[in-house]
């Protein structure tokens, strides 16, 4: 039984661009047919409807310190004293403030054009170091604050046990990270009877990254969780990175992830920024996702991810917005390109071919990449994928005149957010002309938590 339906009068599929179409979605939140023209009783959304797209890189703390990083600091600023600033954040930042910031950033993260987040979430114990009264409590919080909201999430609790290559011991500003592999599976096994309870969630793992967790540590905890949870792992992001690993065993981090596991689709590379053309061509044939977060990596000046090798070579994408610096597909995608243009002194690097719409092509493969990422049966204006619709306002002045590829390039070149009118999620119409029903309530505890933070 359709327990909904959508008319709109432009929408992507798999097939195509199709006109005048209903779409019916059945109990389960999932697309049950298209039809052509309007059928039944269907609810007109005017607009251009898209599928939306999964964000798979997402750490919610970090949307505290906006605006707060960009004044240079008495030395040369870099990645690494960012990330002191972000570590001194987020240990003040008590369970209800995360609740209240992800709920407003989810929300953020909604209107623009996601419909789900994969949360990797590395806040486990208190200020203090010590445990939770219940060890999973500020992921439970991500989890709720996303349910609020209505967006698909997947947990990507992180592993992190060391602070640099061959198990460092962590350092005290890390304490609110840490966990061996018992601690670790305790909160996956919590986690996993939470999103067990809600269709909109699933869990995975985040080996934080390779100067957090060692070879042998992960292999540990991998056996002990089930064999299709996606796994995501930052990698490559950094030079200094890149140049530790190396010092401590001879591989570049790309490498040593290639040499170690049997990376395939159910692995994100989160960055993996630097890479040579052979690390780049053997990512690519690994099957796992590249995971990009190119205005984060802008912000913290990482490097330019060697895309247009990785494209030619059949490498799988998706995108993330990561520090939150922005929350935008359009502007995410559109990131990712100039880079390459600027690398490569050229135009439409990424489309993939001759007459082809950079937009389309780098949106639909940030739709495929992304869904399998973070394990959502999204992705797609098709049956049995979950109805999750992001929709273009036709009517805005920049798309006068503009349909189909044309519609979808101005959006992601031009247009950005404002664009976004209208969001569908497992069928429930949760963005209405740009309006969210809890809007003002999550707006107003996000405004008290942020003051905190003013510094
Ligand atoms: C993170 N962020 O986990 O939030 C990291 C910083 C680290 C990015 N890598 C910490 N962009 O990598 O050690
Ligand atoms: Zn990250």
């Amino acid at each position: 039984m359709d327990t909904s339906r959508f008319h709109f009068g432009a929408v992507l599929t798999p097939d195509g661009w199709r006109e005048d179409v209903t779409i019916s979605v059945a109990s389960d939140g999932c697309i049950r047919q298209l039809q052509n023209g309007y059928c039944g009783n269907a609810r007109r959304i005017r607009g251009i409807a898209i599928p939306a797209m999964p964000n798979v890189h997402s750490h919610a703390h970090q949307r505290l310190m906006l605006g707060l990083a960009e004044r240079a600091g008495p030395g040369a600023d870099s990645f690494w004293t960012w990330r002191e600033a972000m570590y001194g954040f987020s240990l003040r930042l008590q369970p209800d403030d995360l609740e209240a910031v992800a709920a407003q950033l989810y929300l953020e993260m909604l209107k623009s054009g996601f419909s789900a987040v994969g949360e990797f979430q590395y806040l486990h114990h208190q200020p203090d170091g010590s445990a939770y009264a219940n060890p999973a409590e500020m992921s439970l919080r991500c989890l709720a604050a996303a349910d609020a909201v209505g967006l698909g999430i997947t947990m990507i609790p992180t592993l992190y046990a060391y602070s640099g290559f061959g198990g460092q011991a962590p350092l005290a500003s890390q304490r609110r990270f840490i966990t061996d592999a018992d601690g670790f599976l305790g909160l996956f096994e919590r986690l996993s009877i939470q999103v067990k309870a809600n269709s909109l969630q699933r869990l995975g793992i985040a080996p934080h990254s390779l100067r957090a967790v060692t070879p042998a540590l992960l292999r540990e905890v991998l056996a002990g969780i089930p064999p299709a949870a996606p796994v995501h792992i930052h990698v490559a992001e950094q030079v200094k990175e890149v140049n530790d690993s190396i010092a401590f065993s001879g591989l570049r981090p790309v490498e040593t992830l290639l040499r170690e596991f049997p990376l395939s689709g159910r692995w994100t590379a989160i960055h993996a920024t630097h890479m040579t053309p052979a690390e780049t061509v053997a990512l690519a044939a690994s099957g796992a996702i590249a995971g990009l977060c190119p205005t984060t990596e802008a912000n913290l000046g990482d490097g330019i991810f060697p895309a247009v090798a990785y494209r030619a070579a059949g490498g799988a994408l998706a995108i993330g917005s990561d520090s939150q610096i922005t929350v935008s597909p359009a502007e995410d995608l559109r990131m990712l390109e100039y880079s390459q243009r600027l690398q490569e002194h050229t135009r439409n690097a990424l489309a993939g071919g001759p007459n082809r719409s950079t937009g389309r092509t780098l949106y639909e493969a940030a739709l495929a990449g992304g869904a399998q990422s973070i394990c959502q049966p999204m992705g797609a204006i098709a049956p049995g994928y979950r109805c999750d619709i992001a929709v273009l306002d036709d009517a805005h002045p920049l798309l006068a005149g503009r349909t189909r590829d044309a519609a979808l390039d101005t959006w992601i070149f031009s247009g950005g957010n404002t664009l976004v009118k209208d969001m569908v999620v497992a069928g429930r119409h949760l963005v209405d002309d740009r309006h969210h029903a809890q809007e003002h309530e999550i707006e107003r505890k996000f405004r008290s938590a942020l003051e905190k933070f003013a510094t």
